[in-house]
């Protein structure tokens, strides 16, 4: 049989911005991609909210409804409640859809809906001229509880079946986690399966299986970047396309997703001005018309004076989507300026910027100055005063 995992799309990330189209049409991509498949897999943050907003539902609908264009070749061992007679879906939910149990989470609505068949501590068996695939599905729990819900659930390998467990949680190694959490290592994975597929972590790797290891976990990293780290920048976005029959397994990188660059800067001791002309020849190289990558420049070393990454953002605006992290050291003059610090309310008006959004009604500058002076009560009375009803 022939199986496709697609993981992380993050439906509605940056959702009435520029880049709003991008989880759309990145996970549309795989989705035709995947119209000759048995079976289409997705190990969890379907949606990048819990609550979706009900434009992103539909366009979510219409994406996984790609599946309903292609043909039911398997049968199942239960009742998948799919409208139509399309390529059986199958998801677990993930840390972005996670709700309390008596509250509807996306994915359960999904399945209400008859657009997937939803996964939690349970598995289906679906059959194609006798040979048989077994899914096998934990949905996203609490880190520190993943242990004991995976042991609970301690799914068994169905018998003559290539048995597929997903998961959707931080594995030891395979993800930068702080240290004081609890969370699954190798050793809690269960024995027995020919495939282990695990959502959550953005950046695909097979090795495991190409390796032939007894615990074959394979991550199919997301469809589209939301955080431009450095080894997002080295690894395409994609899916997955298994052989169950051959045991064969592929990425298949998809066409839709925007390039991810990450540019380093060393700087020693320049000043601003001059920081900004060499950054500048940097972004001048990777500008492509009529393309906007993600673009994550980091700077390093040491400046004089003030930065103001403000300006580079500014002067690329139309060419790509700029991300500016800098951990220069500005020396301390005479004087007892605290460079550093407005060098943090600076960063601070980036990161508000971006996580809040610009719509949102917030004197930044002076939440930050107030926060600066210490006054941390008086920064929150001014953001709870934020109104963000729209
Ligand atoms: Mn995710």
């Amino acid at each position: 049989m022939k199986v496709s995992i697609i993981s992380d799309t993050h439906f509605g990330y940056k959702w009435g911005e520029e880049r709003g189209e991008d989880t759309f049409e990145n996970a549309k991509e795989a989705f035709e991609e995947s119209l000759d498949s048995d079976i289409i897999l997705l190990p969890g943050d379907i949606f990048d909210k819990k609550i979706p907003k009900q434009e992103v539902l539909d366009r979510a609908f219409d994406v996984v409804a790609t599946a309903m264009e292609g043909e039911r070749t398997v049968e199942s061992d239960k009742d998948l409640g799919m409208l139509g007679d399309g390529i059986p879906v199958v998801a677990i939910h993930g840390t972005h859809e996670r709700r309390p149990s008596s509250y509807t989470n996306p994915i359960e609505l999904m399945a209400e809906s008859g657009h997937l068949y939803h996964l939690h501590n349970d598995q289906v068996v679906f059959e194609k001229n006798g040979q048989k695939v077994a899914v096998h599905g934990m949905s996203g729990v609490p880190e520190k509880y993943a242990p004991r819900v995976l042991k609970k659930f301690s799914p068994e390998p169905v018998e003559d079946a290539f048995n597929i467990l997903l998961l959707h949680q931080s594995i030891e190694g395979f993800v930068y986690t702080p240290e004081d959490e609890d969370y699954l290592t190798l050793e809690d994975l269960p024995e027995g399966f020919d495939l282990i597929v695990n959502g959550h972590i953005h950046w695909y790797n097979t090795e495991k299986f190409d390796e032939g290891d007894d615990k074959p976990l394979v991550l199919p990293g997301s469809t589209v970047t939301t955080q431009m780290r450095k080894i997002e920048a080295e690894k395409d976005k994609g899916f997955l396309e298994l052989d169950t029959e051959n045991k064969e397994l592929d990425f298949v990188p998809l066409d839709s997703p925007r390039d991810v660059h990450y540019v380093e800067l060393e700087v020693e001791g320049e000043e601003w001005s001059k920081v900004k002309e060499l950054a500048k020849e940097k972004l001048e190289d990777i500008t492509v018309p009529g393309e906007k990558p993600l673009v994550n420049l980091k700077i390093t070393g040491e400046t004089e004076g003030r930065i103001n990454p403000r300006e580079l953002k500014q002067l690329f605006r139309g060419d790509m989507f700029l991300n500016i992290n800098s951990s220069v050291k500005t020396p301390s003059r005479e004087g007892g300026t605290d460079l550093d610090s407005i060098d943090a309310v600076e960063e601070g008006k980036e990161i508000l910027e971006e996580k809040v959004g610009t719509d949102v009604e917030v004197n930044q500058e002076d939440f930050f100055s107030l926060l600066e002076k210490g006054s941390a009560s008086e920064a929150l009375e001014m953001l709870k005063e934020v109104d963000t009803s729209d």
